[in-house]
């Protein structure tokens, strides 16, 4: 092994963590799993799994309509989960805090109501070239109906992001720029600040899609003053099926209401409707529950463990992975390598991202090959796909190394 060990923290005892992830001793095809698809979705520890399954033996019901007993246990709950994420990220009001069905959900909420409402022909949103398809499609579905445009902020030939020319392309024309916090691909982490406050010199609002970030570094939207935030449950430890939409108060206040239902109305007539308060008006239909409550367990967990240590954590793991990754003859990494948030993507000369997922498999290493739903991206690298390594909380150095042995023993296999 040609790299030394990344120093370990002190106090991150990665093995109690590995502890609480049942998953972790799953064996696929005999061999011990080496888990590195993270930022596809990441495990749930037992106390997740525990307080959903608790949910449904004890206080199941529909929430905010039953006048029993356990409806109001079922609403309390609930509820609590919503102040649970509104403190986890620092907002100032529990109505802020919208339950949807995901990032993919918050994105086309915002898109389509606030999108809807505010954009007319000539306006312009502003995405970077890395943006996930989930943050690209919604706003070309809301051009198609306003006239509004995409602007594409250009990437530097190394993929980075230059902030002269991210403050060139916000401009009087701009009413949103919606930028991932931290890519899916590339893992960079975008100095969001500048672009906020440049935002909001020319009188545009940002939404930040969070989907890879809230689990790998610190977030409060009110430091930050972005407008939107969006995030998935079951990418920080939670379920799947809930992710979050905080949006300020006053914005989505003035938004017309995105789905039509039970719950999001105060009076119903055939003449008229009128919506309910926030965060309703946005929370159509019998919402998703006992993901609320499970969210609400794995941020709860999250912050025990602390975000500032895990981030320490994962940023040796990635610093090692890359050292390692750099050290094998025609692998090249995407992007990059400083401000890298747990994401290690990366192209092989002369043999296919597919193969090496495959290759990886066998030997019980889960990674993500594929155009990972950044086709444009893709296509700015002038690649069909590329493989990725992805970290948690509970991944540790000799995973890597086992993954970077792997990689090497394919690639002597399949060249
Ligand atoms: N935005 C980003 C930056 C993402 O990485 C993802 C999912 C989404 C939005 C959509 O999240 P969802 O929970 O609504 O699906 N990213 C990935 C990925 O990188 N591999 O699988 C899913």
């Amino acid at each position: 092994m040609p790299m030394s060990l990344p120093e370990v923290t002190v106090d991150y005892d990665v093995e109690r963590i590995r502890a609480d992830f049942p998953i972790l001793g799953v064996k696929p095809y005999g061999k011990q799993l080496v888990y590195l698809d993270n930022a596809a979705t990441t495990h749930k520890p037992r106390c997740v799994i525990e307080e959903m399954s608790n949910y449904y033996a004890t206080m199941h019901s529909n929430v905010h309509r039953g006048i029993h007993y356990l409806s109001e246990q079922a609403t309390a709950a609930y509820e609590r989960a919503r102040e649970t994420v509104q403190h986890f990220i620092g907002a100032a009001r529990r109505e802020e805090i919208v339950f949807t069905r995901g990032t993919t959900e918050s994105i086309n909420l915002v898109a389509s109501s606030w999108g809807g409402a505010n954009l007319r022909a000539g306006d312009e949103i502003v995405l970077t070239v890395f943006e996930h398809h989930s943050n690209i499609v919604p706003w070309q579905l809301v051009a198609e109906r306003t006239g509004a445009k995409l602007r594409v902020i250009p990437l530097e030939s190394d993929g980075s992001l230059s902030v002269e020319r991210t403050l060139d392309a916000i401009t009087e024309r701009t009413r949103i720029v919606s930028i991932a916090h931290v890519s899916n691909v590339l893992g960079c982490i975008v100095p969001v600040e500048i672009l906020i406050a440049q935002a909001h010199r020319v009188g545009a609002v940002v939404l930040l899609d969070g989907a890879q970030a809230v689990a790998h570094c610190s977030v409060n939207v009110r430091q930050l003053d972005c407008d939107f935030y969006a995030f998935s449950s079951h990418k920080v430890y939670g379920p799947t099926g809930i992710g979050v939409l905080y949006g300020k108060f006053e914005l989505l206040d003035r938004m017309p209401p995105y789905q039509g239902g039970g719950d999001m109305i105060r009076r119903v007539t055939f003449e008229r409707t009128t919506y309910n308060e926030l965060p309703y008006k946005f929370e159509a239909g019998t919402p998703p529950i006992a993901e609320a409550i499970g969210l609400a367990r794995a941020l709860e967990y999250l912050g025990s463990i602390g975000v500032v240590a895990i981030a320490e954590w994962e940023r040796r793991l990635v610093e090692h992975c890359c050292n390692l990754l750099a050290g094998i003859e025609g692998v090249h990494i995407l992007g990059p390598q400083s401000d890298r948030a747990a994401v290690v993507s990366f192209v092989a000369d002369g043999v296919h991202p597919h193969d090496i997922a495959t290759f990886l498999d066998r030997e019980g290493i889960a990674i993500r090959a594929g155009h990972h739903c950044a086709q444009p991206l893709m296509d700015f690298f002038g690649i069909p796909a590329s493989s990725r390594f992805s970290v948690a909380m509970y991944n540790t150095p000799d995973e890597i190394e086992r993954a970077a042995d792997a990689l090497r023993k394919c690639l002597y296999v399949l060249r």
